[in-house]
C-alpha cells in the first residue's frame, strides 16, 4: 500500500509500522511549562492536537502499534546534564517549581501527556532525558522485539525532538513518515525548514505527508 508523500510515495506496511508520538506533554503545550519557560508561545503547538487525536484513534481501531514519548528527568536530577540545566540563562531551570509542578521532572503533572492523547494501558511510554527518543532509552529494543521497521512520527517540536528522533531512527534503519499537520514548532520558519530537511535529497531522513493521506490508507 502506497501513501502519497514527498519526495515520493511511502511504501506502507501497517503491521510493521508504529505510530511514535513525541512529547505531547503539558510542559510543551500548556502555559507555565518548559516551553514557555524558554520564552516560547505555546499556543503555536495546539493545532497539532486534533489531527494527532484522529490519527491515534484510527491506529487504535486497527490494533496497530502505538508508542508515546516524554522528555524529562529523574526527580533527583541525576540524569540532567549541567549544560542542559543552565541552558537559556533564565531564572527558572529544569527541576524548579512551576504552575504544573517541577518543570520537566517525571511524575509531575506538567511532565505528563495531555489528556486528549493520553496513553492507554498496553501502549509503551518511553521516558527520554534528551531530545532524541533513541538516546539513553529502550525504544530501539522495543521496536525490534515488536518487528517494527517503519515509523509514523508525530508530536513536538518539529525541528527539535521530532527532527532529532527521525535522524536517530534513520541511522538505525527505520523508514520515517512525518505528517506535517501532526507536528508543530513554536516558530513557523522552523516548521517549514524542519520538514524540508527531512524530505530533501530524495528523502535523506524520511518522507513528509499529511494525516489525511495516512487516514485514507487505514480506512
Ligand atoms: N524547545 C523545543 O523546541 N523543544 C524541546 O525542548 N523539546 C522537544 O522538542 N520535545
Amino acid at each position: 500500500m502506497t501513501i502519497e508523500a514527498e519526495p515520493y510515495g511511502f511504501d506502507f506496511a501497517p503491521g510493521q509500522c508504529a505510530l511514535l508520538i513525541i512529547d505531547m506533554q503539558r510542559d510543551f503545550l500548556e502555559p507555565g511549562g518548559f516551553g514557555e519557560m524558554l520564552g516560547n508561545d505555546v499556543s503555536q503547538l495546539r493545532r497539532t492536537i486534533e489531527p494527532n487525536r484522529q490519527l491515534l484513534a484510527r491506529w487504535r481501531e486497527r490494533g496497530l502499534q502505538v508508542i508515546h514519548t516524554r522528555e524529562g528527568h529523574r526527580p533527583d536530577l541525576t540524569d540532567l546534564p549541567g549544560a542542559k540545566r543552565v541552558r537559556g540563562g533564565g531564572k527558572v531551570q529544569i527541576g524548579d517549581r512551576g504552575p504544573m509542578g517541577r518543570i520537566l521532572v517525571r511524575g509531575e503533572p506538567g511532565h505528563d501527556i495531555i489528556p486528549e492523547l493520553y496513553p492507554l494501558p498496553g501502549e509503551p511510554v518511553v521516558d527520554k532525558p534528551g531530545k532524541g527518543a533513541f538516546w539513553s532509552t529502550d525504544l530501539h529494543a522495543i521496536l525490534q522485539h515488536r518487528g517494527i521497521r517503519q515509523l509514523v512520527v508525530t508530536g513536538v517540536t518539529t525541528e527539535v525532538c521530532v527532527n532529532t528522533t527521525v535522524r536517530e531512527a534513520n541511522d538505525r534503519g527505520y523508514d520515517c513518515l512525518v505528517p506535517e499537520d501532526c507536528v508543530g514548532s513554536y516558530f513557523p520558519e522552523f516548521q517549514e525548514m524542519g520538514l524540508k530537511m527531512i524530505k530533501a535529497q530524495g528523502g535523506i531522513f524520511g518522507w513528509v505527508t499529511h494525516s489525511t493521506h495516512v487516514l485514507a490508507a487505514l480506512k
